[in-house]
């Protein structure tokens, strides 16, 4: 039996969109869009594209032969992903030809030769942009520039192995920014993104056909326990194993050269190269899905919590080995996640005063961003009252940010010119832009006038406080419905 598929995901021309009427009607109300005519200028769209819209294989392995990325083999599923290995991007390449050369007959579930069985090779998550900073192949859309997860990264680390002290390579990603190449019938299985963050997908060469299924659907493609999820949805998916599944309603989209596709907090989806497809996909977070970060990260550590139970009363440190497994498999603990808040709470303090102070708190054109500020701080606010009663990080001992020592590391500075800079580009306010080129920490902190500046924090009571007392005397709205 087929899937159930109702409706089409909506198509809108992003040249014709603003930023606010993009944040309205998609990121804020969590739902995906298809935009179109956003990617023409794109170095990539040149460059990686032969003059028959077919990728240019040949220029990869040129100009970056040498990379080493990860290849997925479509047809090898390993637990809940398809099977992968390290190679070349030139011997990658080289694949690819190799399998156009025998004109190999692929539909989306096989592949064969002459009758032999031939894998699929499909290249994910290369990052890209952290390899070849100085070759700029695209520009982010300012629709997806509130990204609070990649400007982080470019200056942070998200998990810091504190065995070791060594950043754990395994854990701590680069960044979230890829290029994933894909010859025809290569396909990505059902799955929800990481962090449960946003994410947006364009395809530089090729077409691309996209499954989705609302979150509030999600329970149907699970089993029973709420454990393993559904890996393909075009197989035979066995009724008394996942008893919700041929209920899910879904929503299709195909995907063409030139198009970007917004993808939702938490929304599942299955994506097939129709055609040898590249394309370009972000992960991020910010403001609006923080509390779809929060509540996955809740999730899993009660699951790991769980997992181990019965080793509790023998185990010296339990809460501990309970926050490494949780980073072990989601990618970042409580601590993680709670020093991210709390760096992003005092940059957009920091922001929020300075422009307050330069251009006055009501009226004239930066009012945008000083709401935008404000809606931040309330969502930051709002995470860390949920975080209050958790155990792991009541009481906790360690300085998560001492604001002093923020103000003086570099990395942070950088940061706060980052998120001043984006938010000053997508409200259209050019004459900010230039004070956040040209400002250092000290023309932003008037240091004199603020005793909370002086705050240390370590947990999500005194985040809460430091934003209290300095909003208070900045936008006393933020406190208002938190
Ligand atoms: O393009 C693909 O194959 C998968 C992309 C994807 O799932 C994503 O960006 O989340």
């Amino acid at each position: 039996m087929g899937i159930n598929i109702k409706g089409e995901i909506e198509r809108v021309n992003g040249k014709e969109l603003s930023y606010i009427e993009f944040v309205d009607r998609y990121m804020e109300k969590n739902k995906p869009v298809v935009l179109t005519g956003l990617m023409d200028h794109w170095r990539a769209h040149t460059d990686w594209v032969t003059l028959h819209s077919q990728p240019n294989f040949q220029f990869f392995s040129t100009h970056f032969g040498a990379s080493k990325v990860q290849v997925a083999d479509c047809d090898t599923r390993e637990f809940t992903d398809q099977k992968r290995e390290e190679m070349l991007v030139s011997d990658f390449i080289a694949r690819c030809l190799l399998e156009e050369a025998s004109a190999v007959q692929c539909n989306n579930e096989t592949c064969s030769s002459n009758g032999a069985s031939v894998s699929i090779p499909y290249l994910k998550d290369w990052h890209f942009v952290k390899e070849y900073p100085e070759y700029v192949a695209y520009e982010t859309p300012r629709f997806f520039c509130d990204d609070w997860l990649n400007l982080y990264l470019d200056n942070f680390k998200i998990h810091i192995d504190s065995d070791t002290q060594q950043p754990n390579e395994e854990i701590c990603c680069s960044d979230y920014r890829f290029v994933y190449i894909g010859v025809k019938g290569s396909w990505t299985p059902l799955h929800a993104d990481v962090f449960r963050s946003y994410s947006w997908s364009s395809n530089v060469c090729g077409k691309k056909r996209w499954l989705f299924l609302d979150p509030s659907q999600c329970h149907l493609i699970f089993d029973r326990n709420m454990k393993n999820c559904v890996y393909n949805i075009f197989d035979e998916v066995s009724n008394s194993k996942f008893p919700g599944f041929s209920r899910a309603i879904w929503l299709e989209c195909t995907q063409d050269a030139g198009e970007i596709i917004f993808v939702p907090s938490g929304w599942y989806h299955q994506v097939h190269n129709l055609e040898d497809t590249i394309s370009i996909n972000h992960n991020w977070f910010n403001a609006y899905n923080l509390s779809w970060v929060w509540n996955l990260l809740l999730r899993d550590y009660n699951e790991a919590k769980d997992y181990i139970e019965d080793i509790k009363d023998i185990c010296d440190d339990f809460e501990g080995l309970c926050q490494r497994n949780l980073a072990a498999n989601t990618g970042m603990n409580f601590y993680d996640f709670f020093t991210f808040m709390s760096y992003f709470t005092v940059a957009n303090l920091v922001l929020l005063r300075y422009i307050n102070r330069r251009y006055g708190s009501t009226t004239g054109s930066s009012s945008t961003i000083a709401q935008h500020l404000s809606m931040n701080l309330g969502c930051l606010r709002k995470t860390a009252s949920e975080m209050k009663h958790v155990r792991a990080l009541e009481g906790n001992h360690n300085c998560v940010v001492d604001i002093i020592k923020a103000f003086e590391d570099p990395r942070f500075s950088k940061l706060c010119m980052h998120v001043g800079r984006t938010y000053a580009m997508v409200h259209e306010q050019s004459h900010l832009v230039s004070d956040f080129e040209s400002s250092t920490m000290s023309d932003l902190v008037d240091f004199s006038d603020s005793k909370s500046y002086t705050s240390q924090i370590y947990t999500p009571e005194d985040l809460i406080q430091f934003i209290d007392n300095v909003v208070a005397e900045e936008e006393p709205s933020v406190l208002r419905d938190t």
